[in-house]
């Protein structure tokens, strides 16, 4: 009787023994699946930031007329959702949503600030960047704009001719 007792008391133990091993795998699965859900959330809060930070490398920018200009893609903290210029940019400039400028200038600008305000539904962010809008110059030595050469003359049958289109 005891022998049998003692058997049966063995076994109910091992039974929730068993169950709490189970249930505490259980409890890990759930805790991984709740670290997994906060670093998701975490990582998404990186995008509640207004765009701070923004800026552009190469300012002061210098863009030669009729040239076309590499896009000129600025960095920011948070999404650029709209943008915004103080200043009309250049003719031929545009100013994408993303901050984003890019295009052909197709006439000469005097060196001006523009201060670029990039917006989120979080808030803004804004930096002052400057463009020169100029002719390119045959005969200075440095290649600009649309000119293939520039051998420091505008001297045609030397190599380079004198509008820098080519030899
Ligand atoms: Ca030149």
């Amino acid at each position: 009787m005891n022998k049998l007792f003692l058997y049966i008391v063995s076994l109910l133990f091992l039974f929730f023994f068993g169950c709490d091993l189970i249930s505490e795998k259980e409890d890990k699965k759930d805790l991984t699946s709740l670290v997994a859900i906060l670093v998701a959330t975490n990582s998404n809060s990186a995008n509640t930031n207004p765009p701070t930070n923004l800026s552009y490398t190469g300012s002061p920018f210098v863009f030669f007329r009729n040239a076309p200009i590499s896009a000129k893609v600025p960095t920011a903290v948070g999404t650029i959702e709209s943008c915004q210029t103080n200043v009309t940019m250049p003719t031929g400039i545009s100013l994408s949503d993303s901050c984003t400028i890019s295009g052909t200038a197709t006439a000469n600008k005097a060196t001006t600030l523009y201060t670029i305000t990039a917006t989120n539904r979080y808030g803004t962010g804004s930096t002052t960047i400057s463009i020169q809008v100029k002719d390119s110059l045959c005969g200075n030595g440095v290649i600009e704009g649309l000119e293939v050469c520039d051998d420091n003359n505008a001297t045609n049958g030397d190599g380079c001719n004198n509008t820098c289109s080519g030899a």
